[in-house]
């Protein structure tokens, strides 16, 4: 019989004072063609911190600090017999050493089409201009309107302080 599993899903921030995060459009699995953060399955004996960091590497070659727990939503996928508890994390890419803003690469090309930054606002609007968001995103908004009120009025000099 199918159970609920865990996702971990991480808002990576461009820097501790941006609103910008990244976003991709998955391929080739569930919720494919819509729009999802970094992430994936948390693993067996992890934190959710553990989680958040690997994955990030795993599918941008980003690393992250200050990762911090935001909030967990319930997302059933009826048309596929799925159902997730994500637990979304943020977290602020580091620069590289050469001072150039981090830059996120497609580590995993048949699981992601790319990275763009975005803001919670452009992300929101997404769906207006037939662009699609992954199930846990549409989840947040509609479970978790003040953590979605504190990344929707995010600024460039201010950051989310869970
Ligand atoms: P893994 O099996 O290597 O851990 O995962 P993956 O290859 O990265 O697969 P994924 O589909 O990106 O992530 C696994 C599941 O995690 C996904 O099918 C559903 C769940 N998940 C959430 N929320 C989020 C999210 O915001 N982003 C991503 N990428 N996955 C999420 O529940
Ligand atoms: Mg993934």
């Amino acid at each position: 019989m199918a159970v609920p599993r865990i996702g971990v899903g991480v808002f990576v921030f461009r820097s501790a004072n941006s609103n910008h995060f990244l976003l991709g459009k998955r391929l080739g699995s569930h919720g494919a063609g819509t729009y999802a953060l970094p992430g994936g399955h948390l693993e067996f004996g992890e934190t959710f911190e553990q989680c958040a960091v690997r994955e990030v590497e795993e599918e941008t070659g980003l690393h992250v600090q200050a990762c911090r727990f935001l909030t967990a939503t319930n997302s059933v996928f009826h048309e596929t017999q799925k159902h997730y508890v994500t637990i979304f994390m943020t977290a602020v890419a580091t620069t590289t050493q050469s001072g150039s803003g981090p830059e996120p690469k497609t580590m995993e090309p048949d699981k992601c089409e790319g990275w763009q930054w975005t803001t919670y606002a452009d992300m929101r609007a997404m769906p207006q201009t037939g662009t699609e968001l992954f199930k846990p995103l549409y989840s947040l908004m509609e479970q978790r309107p003040s953590e979605t009120r504190q990344l929707e009025s995010m600024n460039e000099v201010s950051c989310p302080s869970p």
